[in-house]
């Protein structure tokens, strides 16, 4: 994996005027996100396998213009994120998935939100782009088998959305489900997962700034491979956490089964924060690749988000509760 932005920075002929992108992305102006620069019109996610050297010129560039995350850590690039991925509904394969999601149709698409609300509600998926302030978020991705990359995520708030249908105090924690499309998603029908695939965060958990509810990435929309049309992100989790192609939402008072915990309990568990103390059975968790880097690097408590969400689990021990 290599990575364009370590050699080939943004050029200024790469830049659209900002009447072509938002005929692109309208819903961002709708929602009245700033656009500090604009996207290049022609990077689309389908638009097949350029070569390294056209990938590197044509990486799209950020809605805020930013090429690095708060760390000074250079973004992925738009080629990594999309051809290196986990979705196991498709294949096992991290480099398969990007070809065999192509044929999934991500619209029409709704989103359920049910349980312990008082107010229930199906949002057309036009809908949750228009009624929610959706705004670009650079995170670090950090996958429980230890790679990592940085992604700019446009979306919005899961707050936003949990705020509007009102959990009721009952509510403990939140129930996320992904599409049950066997004859698109053909790893549906491997009998060694209990699909659909599910998660689940406890709703301080949900409600903490950081969880996006992400509906797109470069400001393109989400690619396939990503987990269209709208998927979860929670950077201080390991990335099974963050659950794909969501079709339901539900509050309830029980701790959710998570496919990854019902697959195998003693190698994740339900809150699977980044802990570089706490290995899994298999491996070290002590340090990370970062894709496009060469070396190793240390891992982060909390995957670097501490600051934010470290009070959420005082005085849990976290070895017990991992
Ligand atoms: N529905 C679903 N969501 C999923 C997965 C999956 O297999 N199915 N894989 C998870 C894992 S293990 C990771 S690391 C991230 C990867 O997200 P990315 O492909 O966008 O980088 O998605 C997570 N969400
Ligand atoms: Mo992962």
């Amino acid at each position: 994996m290599s990575n364009p932005f370590k050699s080939v920075p943004i050029r200024s002929y790469e830049i659209t005027p900002k009447d072509v992108y938002f005929s692109r992305r309208d819903f961002i102006k709708a929602a009245g996100v700033v656009a500090g620069s604009v996207a290049l019109a022609s990077c689309a996610p389908n638009a097949g396998e350029p070569s390294e050297a056209t990938v590197a010129a044509e990486n799209p560039v950020t809605i805020s213009g930013k090429t690095t995350d708060e760390l000074g850590d250079p973004l992925n690039s738009f080629q990594d994120i999309t051809n290196y991925n986990n979705y196991y509904e498709f294949t096992t394969d991290k480099e398969g998935v990007a070809p065999l999601s192509q044929g999934f149709t991500p619209k029409p698409w709704s989103v359920e939100v049910s349980g312990m609300v008082k107010k229930p509600k199906i949002y057309a998926f036009e809908d949750l782009l228009k009624n929610f302030t959706q705004e670009e978020r650079i995170y670090r991705l950090r996958c429980v088998e230890a790679w990592s990359m940085v992604i700019p995520w446009t979306g919005f708030t899961l707050a936003s959305l949990l705020n509007e249908v009102e959990p009721t105090s009952d509510a403990k924690y939140v129930r996320f489900e992904t599409v049950m499309r066997p004859e698109e998603m053909k790893g549906q029908g491997s009998p060694f997962y209990p699909w659909p695939y599910q998660e689940g965060l406890r709703l301080d958990e949900a409600m903490n700034d950081l969880t996006l509810l992400a509906t797109g990435l470069y400001g393109e929309d989400m690619p396939n491979q990503n987990g269209a049309p709208i998927r979860l992100v929670v950077p201080w989790k390991y990335g099974f956490k963050s659950i794909k192609s969501i079709v339901k939402i539900e509050l309830t008072d029980k701790q959710p089964e998570t496919l990854w915990n019902t697959t195998a309990p003693n190698e994740y568990g339900f809150y699977s924060n980044v802990n570089p103390a706490v290995d899994h059975p298999r491996w070290s968790q002590a340090s990370e690749r970062r894709i496009g880097e060469l070396s190793r690097r240390a891992t982060l408590p909390f995957n670097g988000y501490g600051d934010q969400v470290a009070s959420l689990y005082e005085g849990m021990d976290l070895s017990v509760h991992y």
